[in-house]
């Protein structure tokens, strides 16, 4: 039987990974893992105890905000400020910044960006959805308060990342730039289990996951493409969460798309705490993730908190394949051919 290594163990064990390492990403990364237990808790007995149905509120994206996507803000955003490990938290439900003042006379380093729940509007009908982070080193002066140009750091400048999928079974998968690593949570002891050692990502797969519904909307190289992938026999799998359905396919192969349409002509998910720290554990794990205007996404310039990007992220022989179409279909890349 394998050893039992618990999320807390492997994270400061891997702490020696970095000579210069002071502790304070190990504390923000233990600290995620207890915001989502709680998170955890909560989620799987929503139905019970009427946190469902739809806030009076809505996101900065003009989203209709479920109660749980508060809770789950809420408690992130609390287990972060006591932790005293970082400066300042940019959220999906927070239209500006948030900056934490230092706790005594501990400096802290570090921001975080997360998407709290994403796929939140699963939640009603016991669909899995996620939680999704990202860890930035500050580029402000340790000495003041956070600032707006710590959280427009591109892709390539995170530090951590991971996500929590809230499905059958909980699971935290994260990286800190040395392979990607999955933990199962075992309720009955509180516990983040160390169960997928050094995740990698099929060079293809035969899943294509995309909302077949806007098909029409697409532009012609995306139609294209997506009627290659059915020509293939490829299965359609599209939950409405990303998280959900990047897992699957970082596990078992394929590609994830969310092209432009008319209603989102520059994609609808969201840079920052979406497809960055998503793109880095699939990058992590030896896939790819481009936007559907083939920039690799963790070098897409992030200029504003709450950017809009497209997305195609999986396997590498797939989104290669992608690129492909885009470059034979796409009247703006296209030599007539
Ligand atoms: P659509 C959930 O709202 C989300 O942000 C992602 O988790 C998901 O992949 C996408 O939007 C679903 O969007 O337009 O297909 O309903």
């Amino acid at each position: 039987m394998n050893r039992i290594v618990t999320l807390d163990e492997f994270i400061i064990r891997r702490q020696k990974d970095f000579p210069f390492a002071s502790g304070e990403l190990t504390g923000l990364l233990r600290d995620i893992g207890v915001a989502a237990k709680i998170v955890n808790r909560e989620v799987n007995k929503a139905g019970l105890v009427n946190i469902l149905g739809v806030a009076d509120s809505q996101n900065t994206s003009g989203d209709s905000v479920q109660k749980l996507d508060l809770y789950a803000n809420e408690i992130l955003i609390d287990c972060l400020k006591n932790s005293g490990e970082c400066c300042g938290i940019a959220s999906e439900e927070n239209e500006d910044f948030i900056s934490i003042p230092a706790v005594e006379t501990k400096t802290s380093k570090y921001v975080v960006v997360f998407d709290p729940l994403d796929g939140s509007s699963n939640i009603d009908v016991n669909v899995s959805v996620g939680t999704i982070f990202g860890i930035y080193r500050r580029k402000s002066d340790e000495g003041g308060p956070c600032e707006l140009g710590d959280f427009l750091q591109s892709g390539t400048a995170l530090v951590a990342a991971g996500y929590v999928l809230y499905g059958t079974s909980t699971m935290l998968v994260y990286t800190t730039g040395r392979g990607v690593n999955g933990f199962t949570l075992d309720p009955s002891i509180g516990e983040f289990l160390l169960s997928h050692r050094d995740i990698q990502i099929p060079k293809r797969g035969n899943y294509y996951s995309v909302n077949q519904g806007y098909y029409l909307k697409f532009d012609v190289e995306m139609r294209r493409y997506i009627d290659h992938c059915s020509d293939l026999n490829l299965r359609l799998r599209y939950i409405g969460s990303m998280v959900s359905d990047v897992h699957r396919i970082l596990f078992q192969g394929g590609i994830f798309l969310y092209p432009n349409t008319r209603k989102y002509p520059n994609g609808k998910l969201r840079l920052v705490y979406e497809c960055n720290p998503l793109s880095y554990i699939v990058e992590q794990a030896g896939g790819k993730s481009i936007s559907c205007q083939l920039e690799r996404i963790m070098e897409v310039p992030v200029e504003d908190l709450h950017q809009r990007v497209t997305i195609a992220i999986g396997s590498p022989e797939m989104v290669d394949e992608m690129k492909h179409f885009v470059h034979r279909y796409s009247p703006a890349l296209s030599n007539g051919n």
